[in-house]
């Protein structure tokens, strides 16, 4: 439901540009991510972030809000761009993270994240496929493994990896 609320604001905020005649559409758009211990649209799906594939613009902010206690988010090694800052969360307090530079990011939840709690930032732009290779060589603990080969084929299949909006 929230995914829909941000989609709407995203759509009204480009019509409001439109009608404006403000030529540049980009405006910072705030994605959330809710951090779970079950996903309510799939339940056997514990531990996780929701959603946990996102393509963003640079410059967007993606806001983790720890609905479930318990939860943090950090980038994962070897699974953001060259020159892109690390992030670490505390766990049980929301999180705004802003990214800027194109690239796939990869993250988890440092307590769960052998029990397959990760997720996939794709900022798009000019390289963001640069990263891309390196991320899906990263080796995975637990059930991590099995979550990023769901994570990768979803993307693939989304057409993620393909046009640049
Ligand atoms: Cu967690």
């Amino acid at each position: 439901m929230r995914d829909f609320i941000t989609r709407r604001l995203v759509v009204l905020a480009a019509a409001a540009a439109a009608l404006t005649g403000v030529a540049s559409a980009q405006e910072a758009t705030v994605h959330e991510v809710k951090m779970l211990n079950v996903n309510p649209d799939n339940p056997r799906q514990r531990m996780v972030f929701v959603p946990r594939i996102l393509k963003v613009a640079p410059g967007d902010t993606i806001k983790f809000t720890s609905t479930d206690p318990g939860h943090n988010t950090a980038s994962s090694k070897g699974m953001i761009p060259e020159g892109a800052e690390a992030w670490r969360s505390q766990a049980n307090k929301d999180f705004e993270l802003t990214l800027t530079k194109p690239g796939v990011y990869g993250y988890n939840c440092t307590p769960h994240q052998a029990a397959g709690m990760v997720g996939l930032i794709v900022v798009e732009g000019e390289g963001m496929l640069d990263n891309l290779e390196a991320a899906k060589a990263t080796k995975h603990v637990g059930l991590a493994t099995r979550s990023w080969t769901e994570i990768w084929a979803e993307a693939e299949k989304e057409g993620l990896f393909t046009a640049v909006n």
